[in-house]
């Protein structure tokens, strides 16, 4: 029987493409895209849609009874720049939203679970460079405090109750469909448009500040193989560390250059500055390599390729 996916959070950067992968995958049909608003619906109404609350247990829960849905992709949070400016609003959206779907995993309602966790669970005090899976987790955000101790949830909802729940530490992640919204990394998409659209970029974190990365291509890829993997082979089920490529602003500004040799930048560091520098800034992902042979295509200049090639297409 072909697998009924809800996505809550499909008009969200990752959202909307993972719901087209889905899609491609499972068939049309067989895919509810859902969030609380209607921002990039075009990117996902392709198919079943639905307005839902994340917060709200009871919107979730009828809309699996109503399609008779096995999996939950939960995308839906606030992100690191966001949730300092709104801590409780984070807090609220990012730890309820987990529990209203471990509980219906854990009630029999749906069998299978994803949650993105991300590289904010770590803090000052973590080794910066090629950071361990098992490694000191002090997050100073809002945001990485909720990654972090969702992370410790879905370990305990598997051992405790044997919900099948998967996830992943993504990096910032770097696309040309719908936009970031609200993270530190969210330079390294503004830069690509800031270039085709003005030829020149102000950039919020300083011209040396090197942060794990990956292309969206390789972030779908990630999720889609994590849940295909067999339950047998996963050790990990807090949230496996994953990564591509670590680059500053600086080596992203350069491989622009290669192919708008006017672009310029300047650098004008914000408050998301402190946040980057409390993170690491590359990561060891062996135990995705190991358990289910995760593996990244893509390189900085490879993507700047793709990203340049899409925008200029977008805004001409
Ligand atoms: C953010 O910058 O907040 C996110 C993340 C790394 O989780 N992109």
């Amino acid at each position: 029987m072909a697998s009924k996916i809800l996505i809550i959070g499909a008009c969200g950067q990752i959202g909307t493409e993972l719901t087209s992968k889905l899609r491609e995958i499972h068939g049309t049909k067989n895919v509810i895209a859902s969030d609380i608003n209607t921002r990039n619906l075009e990117l996902v109404n392709s198919g079943p849609f639905e307005i839902i609350d994340a917060k709200n247990f009871n919107a979730i829960k009828d809309c699996c009874l109503h399609y008779n849905i096995d999996t939950i992709y939960l995308m839906a949070a606030l992100l690191s720049a966001t949730g300092e400016k709104y801590p409780m609003e984070a807090w609220d959206l990012n730890m309820n939203s987990l529990f209203h779907v471990l509980n219906l995993a854990k009630a029999g309602t749906i069998k299978k679970v994803y949650w993105p966790s991300s590289i904010a669970v770590f803090g000052p005090t973590t080794p910066r460079k090629n950071t361990p899976q098992h490694t000191i987790c002090e997050p100073t955000t809002v945001y990485g405090i909720t990654k972090q101790v969702g992370e410790r949830w879905c370990e305990y909802y598997h051992k405790k109750y044997n919900v099948d729940v998967r996830s992943l530490r993504y990096p910032g992640i770097i696309s040309h469909k719908a936009m970031p919204g609200g993270g530190t990394t969210d330079y390294a998409v503004e830069i690509y448009h800031e270039a085709i659209k003005k030829g020149d970029y102000d950039c919020f974190l300083s011209e040396n500040t090197s942060l794990p990365m990956m292309f969206m291509e390789d972030a779908i890829k990630a999720t889609i193989d994590l849940m295909e993997a067999p339950s047998e082979v996963l050790t990990i089920r807090s949230s496996y560390n994953l990564s591509a490529i670590s680059f500053t602003p600086n080596d992203i500004f350069e491989s622009i250059k290669k192919h708008i040799p006017d672009f310029s930048i300047s650098y004008k560091p914000d408050f998301r500055q402190a946040i980057a520098d409390s993170w690491p800034s590359s990561i060891d992902d062996s135990f995705a390599r190991k358990d289910w042979d995760w593996r990244h295509k893509h390189n900085l200049d490879s993507m700047t390729e793709i990203m340049l090639k899409e925008l200029r297409k977008k805004y001409k």
